[in-house]
């Protein structure tokens, strides 16, 4: 299977995470990359390669130019900073409602986030710019039939980042510019089975018919991103029908993983896409450290297999997945059934 890299991740590296007014080591840090990366080489069948040279336009199909402007000026202006402490730009206060004036640098940082996870950092516009040109290159391998499946081994992760917000340790929302791209060529389907609800893609694609989106996640009344991923939210205007939310409680495992996944593949069946993008997390996994399900590694061989049987063209993008002595495991065993012969 070709791998797509993105070579600029180590760019983002956050210094820590915000939890409870504690500052804790960061779950969202470049040894995840590594440890997939080791993972793959070490199972042997994976061939490596990098996206052509940075370009914004991808990204400018599925995100604000504001928001990208913001990201890359903010990204400049840490960089440029002497004092340590605005080398990391994180969002305290938060938006009221829209008002014109709030244009100040501490407005802007609330304006164009949504939570107090996802700093900006000198290295995140080029670290975030990669993931997204990696998830164009493999969009266009298997728009344009070079590829069956290609799979993308990106951080920072991309489905909570909204339009115009980033959030959930996400900036630019890879699968959607991925599903974005496709979408030029078919119908597609985005699965997403990452733990946590994948606001991002949803929203962006929440009144379109032609991307159809479905999410398997720990129920949002007591996980990330709390504010969507409930069951009655299935897509508005054209898009009416066309978002599916499976939300399991907190301890779920295979058996009850095995249903919700076949029901979301039925569901992706029956709107016979074109092509898949499948957004995937290691997170529910049983060791993540703060996902809250209860899979086990080889549950992970069988989803691969079982999502494999769908039989479209697929884009496989990397999303969380937070404990480094499983997650190469986890990705692994998806991947190797997804391209067995
Ligand atoms: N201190 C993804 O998996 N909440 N994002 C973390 C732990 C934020 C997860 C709480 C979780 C975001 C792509
Ligand atoms: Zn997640």
């Amino acid at each position: 299977m070709r791998v797509i890299l993105n070579p600029k991740h180590a760019e983002h590296a956050p210094p820590g995470e915000v939890e409870g007014g504690a500052v804790i080591p960061s779950y969202e840090a470049p040894g995840r990359f590594d440890a997939i990366r080791s993972a793959l080489e070490a199972a042997g069948g994976f061939t490596f390669e990098e996206p052509p040279k940075p370009s914004e336009e991808s990204v400018a199909a599925v995100h604000h130019a504001a928001y990208i402007t913001y990201l890359r000026e903010a990204s400049t202006e840490a960089k440029k900073a002497r004092d340590p402490a605005a080398k990391q730009l994180w969002p305290t206060v938060f938006p009221f409602g829209p008002n014109p004036q709030a244009t100040g640098p501490r407005a802007l940082r609330g304006q164009f986030c949504f939570d107090t996870y996802t700093p900006i950092l000198p290295g995140t516009f080029a670290a975030a710019l990669g993931g997204a040109n990696a998830a164009t290159r493999a969009a266009d391998l298997v728009a344009e039939g070079n590829a069956r499946s290609v799979y993308v081994l990106t951080r920072p992760p991309g489905h909570h980042a909204e339009a115009d917000r980033c959030g959930g340790y996400c900036y630019f929302n890879n699968a959607a510019v991925a599903a974005e791209r496709l979408s030029k060529r078919g119908a597609v389907a985005v699965l997403d089975v990452d733990v946590h609800h994948g606001n991002g893609t949803q929203h962006i694609f929440y009144s379109r018919a032609d991307v159809f989106t479905v999410s398997i996640h720990g129920d949002p009344a007591t996980l990330y991103p709390f504010f969507s991923g409930f069951a009655a939210e299935t897509g508005t205007d054209a898009g009416a029908g066309f978002n599916l939310n499976l939300p399991l409680p907190s301890g779920t495992g295979a058996k009850e993983y095995r249903l919700a996944l076949a029901a979301a593949l039925e569901a992706i069946r029956k709107v016979k896409p074109a092509f898949l993008v499948l957004s995937f997390g290691a997170d529910t996994h049983e060791s993540d450290p703060i996902g809250g399900f209860k899979l086990p590694t080889k549950f992970f061989a069988e989803m691969g297999a079982s999502v494999r049987e769908l039989n479209f063209p697929t884009v496989i993008i990397q999303e969380g997945g937070y404990n480094l002595t499983t997650l190469g495991a986890c990705v692994t065993e998806l991947l190797k059934a997804f391209s067995a012969e």
